[in-house]
């Protein structure tokens, strides 16, 4: 196709694109108004959150990269040669290609992404790298099911990797349903490989959740502009102040937008008000203890069989068997 490297397959699993518009309407008529944090990730989003994964604060994903370079050699020695690697909300290039080169000949690589354009180049620039190995692109929405057995995924033991502890930014019974449809994808002593932050001291985690540069702020704003752009919203992000706070009976950061004064505004012709210091719920960050997500992880059916932890700013990979 062009530019880039060859792809063995596209395919478009067309997720439908009227849920933005009725999640966001549904949301914002609630009595604590909510948008789900997946509409995030717009082309600027993900630009922005790629200035959080630089900001001092936000520990996150360098510790997650320097666990995986020190882990390498362990998780070649237990996955063997010619595994195929799925990954859902295919995103960060930077772990997928650590995670390749660490394995030992890995026979493929199926990147999924709700965005087709971006799977589709992120998937070529790793295939431009990797002849040797059958790459393919799926754009699909990974929380929804998929019949896989229905796309030429090369054959192979399979290895979901779900890295980034995004698996924290669900609510834990939409964790639980999303592990048990990952487990879905495997076969018998397949495995999921998954990135899951740990807990840590209250201020450490706010300030993480709201860098001083307000990369993090700045993620949340776009989000109003976001509706503004795209279903003719009427939102004044500086009518909004970003707030984070740590939540340790949920144990889980807390993300909102508190409206700084009365406002209406309308999204698809329809009309809201917002009071003074309410507040819309953006995302929510669970942060596990190794041994509550091993139970997680077991009621959906998993082997938890071991955990890597990084001890400086405690953040955990683990390798669970189906
Ligand atoms: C993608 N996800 C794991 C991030 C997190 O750490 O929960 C999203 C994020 N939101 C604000 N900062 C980072």
């Amino acid at each position: 196709s062009g530019e880039g490297g060859a792809l063995a397959f596209f395919a478009d699993l067309k997720p439908s694109a009227s849920d933005f518009r009725s999640d966001v309407l549904e949301g914002l008529s609630r009595p604590q108004k909510a948008i789900p944090p997946k509409y995030f990730y717009d082309q600027t989003g993900s630009a922005i959150f790629d200035r959080i994964t630089e900001a001092p604060e936000y520990y996150v994903t360098r510790t997650e990269l320097e666990l995986l370079d020190r882990i390498g050699p362990q998780l070649s020695e237990r996955a063997g040669p010619g595994a195929v690697i799925l990954e859902p909300g295919a995103g960060s290039s930077v772990k997928i290609r650590k995670l390749i080169d660490a394995l030992d000949r890995p026979a493929g690589y199926v990147g999924m992404d709700i965005s087709g354009e971006h799977v589709r180049a992120a998937c070529e620039a790793v295939a431009v790298d990797h002849e040797d190995l059958t790459i393919g692109a799926v754009c699909h929405d990974f929380t929804r099911d998929i019949d896989l057995d229905a796309l030429p995924v090369p054959p192979g033991r399979r290895l979901v990797f779900f890295p980034g502890s995004t698996i924290g930014n669900f609510e834990l019974a939409d964790a639980l349903e999303l592990l048990r449809t990952l487990r879905s994808w495997l076969r018998d002593g397949d495995i999921l490989i998954i990135g899951v932050d740990l807990r840590k001291p209250g201020p450490v985690l706010e300030a993480a959740y709201d860098d001083a540069g307000g990369a993090t702020a700045d993620f949340n704003y776009n989000l109003l502009a976001r509706i503004n752009r795209e279903l003719e919203g009427s939102l004044e992000p500086e009518g909004f102040e970003y707030r984070a706070f740590w939540n340790p009976f949920r144990s889980r950061v807390e993300m909102y937008l508190q409206a700084r004064r009365d406002m209406e505004f309308s999204v698809s012709g329809s009309r809201f008000n917002i009071r003074e210091t309410e507040t819309i719920h953006t995302e929510n960050s669970h942060k596990f203890t190794v041994a509550g997500f091993q139970d997680l992880a077991a009621k959906a059916g998993f082997a938890p069989a071991k955990a890597w932890v990084h001890e400086d700013m405690p953040f955990s990979i683990h390798w669970l068997e189906r």
